[in-house]
């Protein structure tokens, strides 16, 4: 696509559209040695980019922040013509940018077509949202006063994403964030900058287009590596961070920016289940495994990693399942008809690799797939067939994210220990039942039921739509992004009292000197 055109860095450092982070900072390149993009589909190189020293982070989140200044006092409708017009270019450019996201992550072309959408979605709703920051009235107990709270913009926000949803991860964050009056610093994954540098630059075109009201600066992209992470946890002027990743990184954000008590918003790893119930619609309930297991090479943070059967169609569900991940077309993720692209990258496979071996060491029996598939497809990727195990429990390896996919298949009796099997991992992402029956589904759904922030019933762990929120619990980070009220995140709760009387009553009755 024409998006791409050259990345060399002599080029990024002449070329006025790129990134004004990047073109401001290419002093601080000098010394930088080159990192080299590889395609996750054939290994080829896309390209270099040299990552961003702590100067730059620095140079970008000031440059930030003093546009910040400006943003806050814009209308919040009026910094919603901002999104509506990113909105439209990205609407725009849907096939190119989506074609961008499969190059770069190897997803298939139906689903980076739907991650595009997933963007489109969340700036038609952080349109709508900017005209409804609503706060709150209350009654005051003291006559002639008047208590309310507003939200207000809270400053330029640090965003983190990983490399398996380039593009959306960022929307959700960054456009909630603009129509909240904040200014955005966004560090995507080290594997993914084109994509990012795609989007930087439909969002430079709408800030020039818009440059009447809207401050340069006011969105900022940093091509960087940890470091470039950390240097963000740790800087003053992010007062909110919000970091999508594992969990190993985003314990150790959350600490940095605990610190310095500002705040973060963590989208971390899942270990999602789903159980099959006896009256599950299996027809229905096979379609949803199998996509949420394999789609996207296992690679979504909501995947579908366990599922939990009832002893009574396990046998059949089994035998269901090995036949769809063996019949499942693997390879290159430009062709039609193909449903399971490459993995990330080498170590991706490896990670793999182990994790099927200690999964047999402890007992697991393996139904299907797993191994590397190297004929018909492009020469340089990683390319799996998606694995199968039979398993008693929560196995150690069982109770670990492996971003692949492999789907662990276990048995229970009662429905009780479905849930328990459910909630039995750190992680609380995301959870489904299959069942027809009102009991067992409001069992699932309620206090006692899955400890999940996301709780389906008759539809598969992943594929989340943005009205919701979106998030976890337990090492899943606790944050809830995109839909509902997570605009909140992005603003600082104001209260004020207000008094239209001549006297000064104390509250809670207090006298003082009268
Ligand atoms: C992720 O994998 O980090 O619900 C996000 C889903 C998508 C988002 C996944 N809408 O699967």
């Amino acid at each position: 696509p024409d998006l791409i055109a050259d990345l060399h860095l002599s080029d990024l450092a002449a070329e006025p559209q790129w990134p004004s982070a990047l073109v401001a900072g290419a002093a601080h390149y000098a010394d930088a040695p080159l990192r080299a993009m590889p395609s996750p589909i054939d290994g080829a190189l896309l390209g270099h980019y040299a990552p961003a020293t702590a100067g730059l982070v620095n140079h970008a989140v000031e440059a930030a922040h003093g546009a910040y200044l400006k943003w806050r006092s814009v209308p919040a409708p009026l910094r919603g013509e901002l999104v509506r017009c990113i909105g439209n270019k990205i609407r725009q450019r849907k096939a190119a940018l989506a074609q961008l996201i499969t190059l770069e992550t190897g997803k298939i072309v139906a689903e980076a077509e739907g991650e595009v959408q997933e963007c489109i979605d969340i700036c038609d709703f952080a349109l709508g949202l900017s005209r409804q920051l609503h706060g709150l009235t209350m009654a005051s107990e003291r006559p002639q006063h008047r208590m309310m709270e507003q939200w207000l913009p809270l400053g330029a926000v640090g965003v983190i994403t990983a490399f398996n949803f380039p593009m959306a991860v960022w929307s959700w964050n960054a456009m909630l964030a603009l129509v909240c009056g904040d200014a955005v610093v966004w560090k995507p994954s080290e594997k993914t900058p084109l994509c990012a540098i795609a989007l930087q630059r439909v969002v430079e075109e709408s800030v020039d287009e818009l440059s009447e009201r809207v401050p340069a600066h006011i969105c900022q992209l940093i091509l960087g590596e940890q470091a470039a992470g950390e240097r963000m946890a740790a800087h003053p002027l992010l007062p909110l961070l919000s970091a999508t990743g594992s969990t190993r990184m985003g314990r150790s954000v959350a600490q940095q920016v605990a610190a310095r008590l500002g705040r973060s918003l963590l989208e971390l790893g899942g270990n999602n289940a789903a159980i099959v119930t006896p009256s599950a619609d299996l027809e229905l309930a096979l379609r949803a495994i199998v996509f949420a297991a394999a789609g996207t090479a296992g690679q979504r943070c909501t995947s579908l990693r366990r599922l939990i059967v009832h002893d009574s169609v396990i046998d059949t569900v089994c035998a269901r399942l090995t036949q769809a991940f063996d019949s499942l077309p693997v390879g290159d993720p430009r062709v039609e008809g193909t449903l399971v692209g490459p993995l990330i990258d080498a170590d991706s496979y490896w990670a793999m690799q182990q994790a099927l071996q200690a999964a047999e060491q402890q007992g697991a029996v393996r139904l299907s797939g797993g191994g590397r598939l190297e004929d018909g497809v492009p020469a340089g990727g990683h390319y799996v067939r998606p694995a199968l195990l039979r398993v008693r429990g929560n196995l150690p390896v069982v109770r670990e994210e492996t971003f692949a996919p492999i789907l662990y298949v276990m048995p229970y009796s009662e429905l009780l220990d479905a849930i328990d099997l459910n909630n039995g991992v750190s992680q609380g992402l995301s959870s489904a039942i299959f069942t027809d029956s009102l009991r067992e589904a409001e069992a699932f759904i309620g206090p006692a039921g899955s400890d999940c922030g996301i709780v389906n019933l008759n539809i598969g762990t992943s594929g989340a739509e943005i009205g919701a929120a979106f998030g976890g619990e337990k090492d899943s980070g606790g944050g809830r992004e995109a839909g509902s009220d997570a605009w909140k995140n992005y603003m600082r709760r104001v209260s004020n009292t207000i008094n239209y009387g001549d006297s000064l009553p104390l509250a809670q009755g207090i006298r003082f000197g009268q």
